[in-house]
């Protein structure tokens, strides 16, 4: 039973998703089912979730319109770049709604939840409680001042929405209330010694996904809400919330507790599909099943802690036998940014691009216990010199020769030499190579020793000089080629599960039936190839890539970076909003008198008319102005700001001047005004 993380369906798909939950499942899928294991491989879009109904909010549309868009996009560029999903599902389908209320049916039924008034902020205007999520606010750590409820995204400082500075609602940026609600809560730390005894029995899981896990141990396992006050979910079951005795309306399943059983929700309807509805079960159920979640670490406490809780809390099914969580992506050594729009997406990828450059790209690259770089030159290198220069060279020249001096038949293979034995040999070898780090999730090793192999095998043509014994030792140039042709359907099907559009196009050259899909990894290694058998039409591989092309979308990276450049804040004070803004009442007012304060050289007691009204104001200018120069003049001044008093002397608002160089200037209008006019 396989699944790679559900996407939010509010955005497509990037390289970094890519690489951290697809690539490698789908690799591992293909892998799985060469070797004939009974697998499904599962993935859907997540639809629920505070992001999809901000991005519909922000675009004024239901958020049924953002998933229906953005399923769309990602389920058409996972089939693009060859994922071979068993059913792609979504989370806002009847079944799975109906398999997440059963499932938290079941766990309440057991008692398994415990449930707390909270007092939670409110949107007094909006009228409905605020997910952490719809709270923005100034960042304590960075004074970032559109940081959310529950993360900077300036900073990465994870936050609570209590802790930011001026917090409003995202949605009418009225100030948040407290009010009460109540919620149900998964008490994890009940289950804290099941999962450490559960968990340590895996040593042999990612050194990276252990360390997160034992610092959460280490840290307890505290609670966790698994309902939400949200328009927009699965709704909690009705009976649950009467005999609670709320409203079930607006009272949903929190978006990580639904989209887990998400994954069994498509198996189920993948089940359905095969027309067989029971078929889900074993896969989920059975004792020998053997369950691994594809994941980036970001969702590493949800798939090892929180999902198996609730797995273990049901009891019916069995817990995963690994979670290989990848570490994140860079691109060309900054953080992918989907707001910046620094990203390479997918569909984009896939409009100019060959989908097994990328796929061959991030596999080698694969950020498996560590971060790793995507490089538009490496990208570039890898496809010029490892798979034109080794892979595709080896192939090209192969067929050429058979095509020119054999007439695309498999001339014969004779005696065998050394070298020759060793060339087959090393077939097998790969082979057990490849499934080896496979079967252990080390994609760049994986894939590595299939590269090696077709290293091998040039050097073995090199080596062989079959251009030399075609003329004096037709024999041996015979065999030689008959190996390479054998090495080149061996080659078909090992890198099926990293290039499959390359493993296709080669499978049709060598004209054999039925798609390599359907190939025996085990039986690679046996010279499958008859003697005589005729070769196809011949194509190329892969082309070169020009500097130009990736010259293009370097440069169209650099602009992404470049306007949020200029646009960052002057460090010093944060941005406001035109509300914030708004809340200074600025006035023209005209100086009727002034003098000195006493005992004060800096300041100027002012007598200011501001429309009918008489006010006294203070003003550092004395060092500045002659009191005599400023009367008559109109000023701009704080009308707002809380009275003050000043060396004894009270102040009733500000007057607006300007610094520079130590010398100070009144703002003034620049063309007579009335006094107690509203500046903006
Ligand atoms: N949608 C989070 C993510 O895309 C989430 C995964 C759900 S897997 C059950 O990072
Ligand atoms: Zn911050």
């Amino acid at each position: 039973m396989l699944t790679s993380a559900l996407p939010y369906a509010n955005g497509p798909i990037h390289l970094g998703h890519l690489a951290g939950a697809y690539l490698p499942g789908d690799i591992f899928a293909r892998y799985c089912r060469l070797k004939d294991r009974d697998v499904v491989y599962i993935c859907g879009s997540d639809e629920h979730g505070v992001p999809i109904m901000l991005r519909a909010r922000d675009e004024g549309v239901h958020p049924q319109e953002i998933v229906d868009r953005y399923h769309a996009i990602i389920e058409d560029s996972f089939q693009r770049v060859g994922m071979t999903f068993d059913y792609y599902g979504r989370t806002s389908s009847k079944v799975h709604h109906e398999t997440s209320r059963e499932f938290f049916r079941n766990l309440a039924a057991k008692d398994v939840f415990v449930t707390k008034k909270d007092k939670q902020l409110y949107d007094p205007e909006a009228k409905m409680f605020l997910a952490d999520r719809f709270i923005r606010g100034t960042c304590p750590n960075c004074s970032y001042e559109d940081a959310y409820g529950d993360q900077c995204e300036n900073c990465g400082t994870s936050l609570s929405p209590k802790e930011l500075i001026n917090p409003r609602s995202a949605i009418t940026d009225a100030e948040p209330i407290d009010k009460e609600t109540i919620h149900w809560y998964l008490p994890l730390a009940d289950f804290q010694p099941k999962l450490e005894a559960w968990i340590n029995a895996h040593p042999e899981w990612r050194s990276n996904v252990m360390g997160q896990i034992q610092s959460w141990f280490k840290d307890g396992l505290r609670d966790r809400a698994v309902t939400r006050d949200l328009p927009w979910g699965v709704r909690i079951p009705e009976e649950i919330a009467e005999s609670a005795g709320i409203e079930p309306d607006g009272k949903v399943l929190y978006v990580w507790f639904d989209a887990p059983i998400g994954y069994i929700s498509a198996t189920r309807e993948w089940a359905q599909q095969q027309g067989d509805p029971e078929k889900w079960k074993p896969y989920w159920q059975d004792k020998d099943s053997k369950l691994v979640h594809f994941i980036g670490k970001d969702n590493i406490v949800f798939h090892c802690l929180i999902f198996p809780s609730m797995l273990m809390a049901h009891g019916d099914y069995v817990l995963p036998m690994n979670v290989p969580a990848n570490e994140f992506l860079n691109l060309e050594g900054n953080k992918f940014s989907t707001s910046r729009n620094y990203a390479v997406w997918l569909n984009d990828y896939l409009d100019s691009h060959d989908p097994d450059s990328l796929r061959y790209a991030l596999a080698s690259n694969m950020p498996e216990t560590r971060d790793a770089d995507f490089s538009w030159q490496d990208f570039q290198a890898r496809h010029n010199n490892e798979l034109a220069d080794i892979l595709g060279n080896f192939v090209n020249r192969t067929f050429t020769f058979i095509k020119k001096y054999f007439d695309g038949a498999l001339p014969t293979r004779g005696k065998l030499d050394d070298l020759d034995q060793e060339m087959i040999e090393s077939i097998a070898e790969a082979r057990d190579a490849v499934g080896f780090h496979l079967d252990k999730f080390q994609y760049k090793e994986a894939i590595r020793r299939f590269m090696d192999l077709a290293r091998f095998a040039n050097k073995y043509f090199n080596d062989k000089e079959p251009w030399k014994t075609r003329k004096d030792d037709l024999e041996t140039c015979a065999t030689t080629l008959n190996i390479c042709a054998q090495v080149t359907h061996a080659l078909a099907v090992l890198m099926n599960p990293f290039i499959p559009f390359a493993s296709n196009k080669l499978w049709q050259m060598l004209q054999l039936a039925g798609a390599p899909e359907e190939a025996s990894w085990d039986a690679v290694g046996e010279l499958h190839l008859a003697d005589g058998h005729q070769i196809g039409e011949l194509v190329i591989l892969f082309q070169k890539i020009d500097d130009a092309v990736i010259q293009a979308e370097i440069e169209k990276l650099q602009k992404a970076l470049a306007p949020a450049e200029e646009e960052a804040p002057e460090p010093g004070l944060p941005q406001i909003t035109f509300d914030e803004f708004m809340k200074v009442e600025l006035k023209t007012a005209k100086v009727l008198e002034a003098e000195k304060v006493k005992k004060a050289k800096k300041l100027l007691k002012l007598q200011i008319e501001v429309g009918r009204e008489k006010r006294q104001l203070v003003a550092g200018l004395a060092e500045h102005y002659a009191p005599e120069d400023l009367v008559g003049k109109t000023v701009v001044i704080v009308a707002n700001l809380k009275p003050a008093v000043i060396r004894g002397v009270e102040s009733q608002g500000m007057l607006l001047a300007v610094e520079e160089d130590g010398k100070m200037t009144v703002i003034s209008p620049e063309a007579p005004v009335a006094s107690g006019k509203t500046v903006r």
